[in-house]
């Protein structure tokens, strides 16, 4: 028998972490890792697991000092402090093993760092170490080689994570992408083979989800859509157990864009409470979406991007998108078209991203043959905002600056609040709507769930008007947010527009912590 502890690192600032908004929204994390409670759920009975978010509790070293096995996972904003964890466990002689995205495309970034690695999926491999380990005889790198049969995942062990620190659950229907974006390192670890789990399996997930007292869940798939026909039957049986359950999860997810060719699906999805999608939109040059091989956003079929994002929004489901610049066909008016699409998109919340070249992707493998990898400042950059690619038709300096120029533009107060203006306001996206219709039939409980919403939204207001330090900042919520309320005086709509006041300060402040670096400053002004 062996003592276990699985550790998630503790994050760097990220676009998605939100860490500046946690204080107003009463939690610490914004979701838990899939992988601990599923590792944990793969590990035999005969063995103690113990897991930690250093997200949401600190990190007993002295107790993982005592564990015969101590685990990490981690992606690219948790390198440094995963190297940090593995060094101060080693200086306890601790036993330490690996695994997970970062480690999956950069093992030797970590390689001299711990005793076992564990590059892609592990659910054949963790058993395996774990019964080699307990005969003496472990090897100190793992890759498994056939992928996991989705049907045969355990239901994640929730029970270990602390679930009241974070907003949402997580949980995970399907795995691979069939598409083959340039850049894309999900389909080399996964696949492009999207592999499905069955109606049983997620069902009771969603039961663990909601007895961990969870309201929300974050369905964490490469692309929900990969295999649409499977996802459809899915779909069904997770509304039936909606509306059996009274609608108690709203669900967010990750999308391809093809999903607004497909409305018998969109209305699926909205039928399952599906309220928020994550879309890689990209960018809005076609010549770059051809050189990257994005070729399900270039399809006619359905009209134009603008177009598909707009059909979403109006079946009832936000979008939010992640969008590059740096592409080899970008110019330095790349900027000012990202920035005008994600207006005309209505896009509140879209992500910014330098092109990267992930170590294993076709791109990185053309880059290092053109002799346009900056590998000396690869592992430094990641994650932040740099990128280890040489740009072709801009200087990397003027990429930087037109990057946080970008981020600057789009997270003005009146550029963001018009966009959310312009969506729940003026276009009225009405978010939820199989809950609402059901809570029509269930006046009792549309007042409970009205009167706890106004209270979320309540509070959250008097935290942003306690905790913003900026006065202008704070006028600015409040007026946007009185103004929304009388506009439409929704409870649901009122909460959500607090939350987006939240997570416009998160990107408010990451732009102002770029902009006070002294040589991006400096990189900008040149
Ligand atoms: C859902 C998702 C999110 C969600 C949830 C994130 C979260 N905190 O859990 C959201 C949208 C919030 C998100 C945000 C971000 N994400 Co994200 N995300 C994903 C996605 C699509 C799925 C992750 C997931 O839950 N998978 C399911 C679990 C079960 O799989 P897994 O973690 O890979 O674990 C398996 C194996 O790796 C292995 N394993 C993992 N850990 C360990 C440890 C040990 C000891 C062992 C033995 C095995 C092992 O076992 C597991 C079972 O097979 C992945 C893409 C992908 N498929 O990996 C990107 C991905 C992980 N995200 C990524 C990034 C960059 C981010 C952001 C930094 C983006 C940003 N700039 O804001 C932020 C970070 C914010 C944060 N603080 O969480 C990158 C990481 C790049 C890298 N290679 O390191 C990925 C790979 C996507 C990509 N290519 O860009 N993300
Ligand atoms: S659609 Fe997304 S997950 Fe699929 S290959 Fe492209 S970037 Fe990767």
């Amino acid at each position: 028998m062996a003592d276990i502890v699985l550790i998630n690192p503790r994050f760097e600032v990220s676009y998605w972490g939100l860490e500046h908004a946690m204080p107003f929204l009463g939690i610490k994390a914004i979701l838990p890792v899939a992988n601990l409670p599923l590792l944990a759920a793969l590990t035999p009975p005969e063995h103690n697991v113990i897991l930690i978010d250093e997200n949401v509790e600190p990190i007993d070293f002295e107790r993982c000092a005592r564990a015969d096995i101590v685990g990490l996972t981690g992606m690219n904003v948790q390198r440094v402090r995963m190297k940090e964890i593995l060094c101060e466990l080693k200086s306890r002689g601790v036993f330490t093993v690996v695994g997970g995205p970062w480690v999956t495309v950069r093992e030797d970034d970590l390689a001299d760092f711990a005793d076992v690695i564990f590059v892609g999926e592990a659910e054949g491999t963790w058993p395996q170490f774990l019964a080699e380990w307990s005969a003496g005889h472990h090897q100190t790198r793992y890759e498994q080689v056939e992928r996991t049969d989705m049907a045969t995942v355990p239901v994640p062990r929730l029970d270990l994570m602390r679930m009241k620190d974070y907003a949402f659950g997580s949980v995970q229907f399907s795995r691979g992408c069939p598409f083959e974006c340039e850049f894309c390192d999900i389909i080399v670890t996964f696949g492009r083979r999207p592999r499905i789990k069955t109606s049983a399996q997620i069902l009771a997930e969603l039961d663990a989800i909601v007895a961990a007292g969870k309201d929300s869940a974050f369905i964490v798939d490469d692309n929900l859509i990969g295999d649409k026909k499977a996802i459809k039957l899915l779909l069904h049986d997770v509304v039936a157990w909606q509306e059996k359950h009274g609608y108690p999860l709203m669900f967010a997810t990750e999308a391809s864009i093809d999903l607004a060719e497909d409305p018998e699906l969109m209305q699926l999805m909205v039928e399952a409470n599906i309220s928020n999608v994550f879309v890689g939109i990209e960018t809005p040059n076609e010549d770059s979406l051809r050189e990257t091989k994005k070729l399900q956003n270039l399809r006619a079929r359905g009209g134009t991007m603008l177009e598909k994002v707009h059909r979403i929004q109006q079946t009832g489901i936000e979008v939010w998108c992640g969008i590059i610049v740096g592409f080899d066909n970008d110019d330095s008016g790349i900027f000012a078209a990202q920035s005008r699409f994600v207006r005309e998109a209505r896009i509140v919340q879209a992500m910014v991203n330098m092109l990267v070249a992930i170590p294993r992707t076709p791109l990185y493998t053309r880059l290092a043959s053109e002799g346009r990898l900056d590998l000396s400042d690869d592992a430094a950059l990641w994650g932040g905002f740099g990128t280890n690619v040489i740009p072709r038709r801009i200087s990397r300096e003027a990429l930087r600056a037109g990057y946080v120029e970008l981020m600057r533009d789009l997270y003005m107060p009146d550029a963001y609040f018009g966009r959310l203006d312009t969506l729940y306001l003026d276009g009225r996206l009405q978010l939820g709507q199989a809950r609402a219709r059901y809570l029509r039939r269930h006046p009792l409980l549309r007042f409970k769930l009205n009167m706890r919403l106004l209270v979320e939204a309540a509070g959250i207001f008097l935290l942003l008007m306690r905790g913003v330090p900026d006065p202008e900042l704070r006028r600015e919520y409040r007026r946007r947010l009185m103004r929304a309320a009388l506009r439409r005086p929704d409870p649901e709509m009122i909460q959500n527009y607090a939350l987006k006041c939240a997570m416009h300060f998160h990107a408010h402040r990451m732009v102002q912590e770029m902009l006070s670096r002294p040589q991006l400053l400096a990189r900008a002004a040149a």
